[in-house]
């Protein structure tokens, strides 16, 4: 039987960088999450009898949104749903899912890095038919949809088991429960030499993944134990956990220290890396040697003819603009187009579709490529084995070797977590307000070449998203950007973004933020940060 269940709108489920991020008890609201996945049908057309992929990253409140989207898809009109077993779909697997099967969309729950448990965050996410993130034309509908919402439909049935493989009917609608791991899998083994890997690997050459309790365990522990033969407990905390096990599930220098450490201690592994809740961001370490996001994305540019998948050379690159332009150089020497976008996946996929680009990638551990629509943090790792087994040298060789022919780029980020939110606002208001007197000026010493608040207009179909970061650009190419976080779910986050290009080789072997010194000083000193956020330290240093 099919209800109409009447409603009132909430006031604040506007989506941000990725989709809607709330805390669980928001979302336990009576008809919240309801509201939300309805107001995402009622911006779409077209979807009567199609299929609908949905999956979460196993966090606390997964399954319960799950059986309610299912109840509401059959409600809605969809003809199918397919949905991971227990629930459960990495954010790069459900963009697969979407485009193998020729879904009309997908509903992906999670709130990514963020931590998961009774008291801490949860997300819905639309992906579009090509498998990204619905472009901000539709979140918007979404958002203005949800202002005014009055009923929503559902199908008044029993819970769908999620944890049996197989088909089941749902009023009508058809549920497909998947084997959430295979797919994706196979699609890796199409893109990388999985038996020059194997060979790296059986020759002695170590490597850890740390799935930090959430999505990619299953996936790491196919791929890496079972199919490409490294020693059992090659992947640590395997099992996805609703609380991520208390951890903060972010692969950065902060959250992922243990395995950093353990590379870099003298009889540790060759190489480790590591994802985040819902598997779309990696972070890759080599003995010896951090490869920052920024890096990353040059590398793989540069080396990616190493991999099978990629063999015929790539069509161009494309990176967030508070990103390092270290992939820059590499996409003018190989005489390819560079794309400059906003922060967040869901920017680049009309420069996909379009056969603009083949790899992107941001400065927040997030690489991937046309073979999705979202990042993939697995797939950037097995680029990176590809990479080691093809050169036949470490990732420190492969990175120093990188600086020296195209300059290094020293990059950091500074968050500051937690700040109040007018104080926030007011920090970029008064930036904002001097931006247009800052050219030619000297801010500790550095000269101001250009200062702007980015505008991004897509080539593709032409659409302009104003105020995506303020940057200031110094003569020689350094550069800080601003700019406030839109995936938190408490006070605001204020990014700061800092980039040195330094082309001299014998000046490749400087701590990074001992690199950086002059432009961190410089951006306190145009933006006041301590002043406004009121703390002296930011809360983390990527
Ligand atoms: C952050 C990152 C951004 C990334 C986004 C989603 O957004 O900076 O690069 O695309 O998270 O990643 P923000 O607005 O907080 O800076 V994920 O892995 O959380 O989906
Ligand atoms: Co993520």
């Amino acid at each position: 039987m099919i209800l109409t269940v009447s409603t009132k709108p909430y006031a604040d489920q506007k989506p941000g960088t990725s989709g809607l991020r709330k805390k669980v008890p928001v979302f336990q609201q009576e008809n919240y999450a309801e509201n939300f996945i309805q107001a995402i049908f009622d911006s779409l057309e077209g979807f009567e009898g199609q299929t609908l992929v949905i999956g979460g990253d196993g966090r606390y409140y997964n399954r319960e949104v799950i059986q309610v989207a299912l109840k509401m898809a059959a409600a809605n009109g969809f003809g199918k749903v397919m949905v991971g077993k227990g629930g459960i779909l990495s954010t790069p697997a459900a963009s697969h899912v979407i485009r193998k099967y020729h879904a009309f969309g997908g509903i992906v729950l999670s709130a990514s890095h963020n931590p998961g448990g009774p008291t801490e965050d949860f997300g819905i996410k639309y992906n579009i038919g090509n498998g990204g993130p619905a472009p901000e034309k539709i979140t918007d509908a979404i958002f203005d949809r949800t202002r005014n919402i009055d009923s929503y439909k559902i199908a008044d049935v029993a819970d769908i088991d999620l944890d049996t493989v197989g088909s089941f009917d749902l009023a009508g609608m058809t549920v497909e429960v998947i084997d959430p791991v295979t797919d994706y899998a196979d699609l890796m083994e199409t893109l990388f030499d999985f038996p020059a890997i194997r060979s790296l690997i059986s020759g002695g050459f170590r490597v850890v993944i740390d799935s930090m309790s959430a999505v990619t365990g299953p996936y790491a522990v196919e791929i890496l134990e079972k199919r490409l033969g490294a020693p059992a407990g090659s992947v640590r905390n395997e099992v996805p956990l609703p609380d991520f096990g208390h951890h903060h599930p972010d692969p950065n220098l902060v959250h992922a220290k243990e395995l950093y450490d353990d590379v870099m201690s003298a009889d540790g592994p060759d190489f480790g890396a590591a994802s985040d809740g819902d598997g779309d961001r990696n972070m890759v370490v080599g003995k010896g040697m951090f490869v920052t996001p920024s890096d990353s994305l040059a590398m793989i540019a540069a080396n990616a003819t190493c991999a099978p998948g990629y063999r015929q050379g790539i069509a161009g690159i494309a990176r967030s603009m508070p990103t390092s332009a270290a992939a820059d150089r590499v996409a003018e020497k190989l005489g390819i187009g560079m794309y400059e976008t906003p922060t967040g996946w869901k920017f680049f996929g009309n420069l996909m579709d379009a056969g603009k680009v083949t790899v992107c990638g941001e400065e927040s551990f997030g690489t991937g490529s046309d073979h999705v629509r979202e990042k993939d943090g697995l797939w950037a790792v097995l680029f990176w084995l590809n990479i080691v087994a093809a050169r036949k040298q470490s990732v420190k060789e492969i990175v120093e070797a990188h600086w020296a022919e195209y300059g290094r780029n020293y990059y950091s980020r500074h968050d500051y977590e937690g700040v109040d939110t007018d104080n926030a606002n007011a920090l970029v208001t008064a930036l904002r307000a001097k931006l247009g007197s800052l050219p030619g000026t000297t801010i500790n010493g550095l000269v101001v070449s250009a200062a702007d608040d980015f505008a991004y207009h897509d080539p593709i179909d032409h659409s302009v998203s104003k105020n995506q970061g303020i940057r200031i650009l110094f003569e020689g190419g350094s550069r800080i950007v601003f700019r406030l976080s839109g995936t938190g779910t408490s006070g605001a986050t204020l990014r700061l973004y800092v980039e040195r290009y330094e082309p001299d080789a014998s000046r490749h072997g400087i701590e990074t933020q001992a690199a950086l010194a002059d432009l961190i000083a410089a951006a306190e000193e145009v933006a006041e940060i301590k002043r406004y956020t009121g703390m002296n330290e930011p809360t983390v240093i990527t």
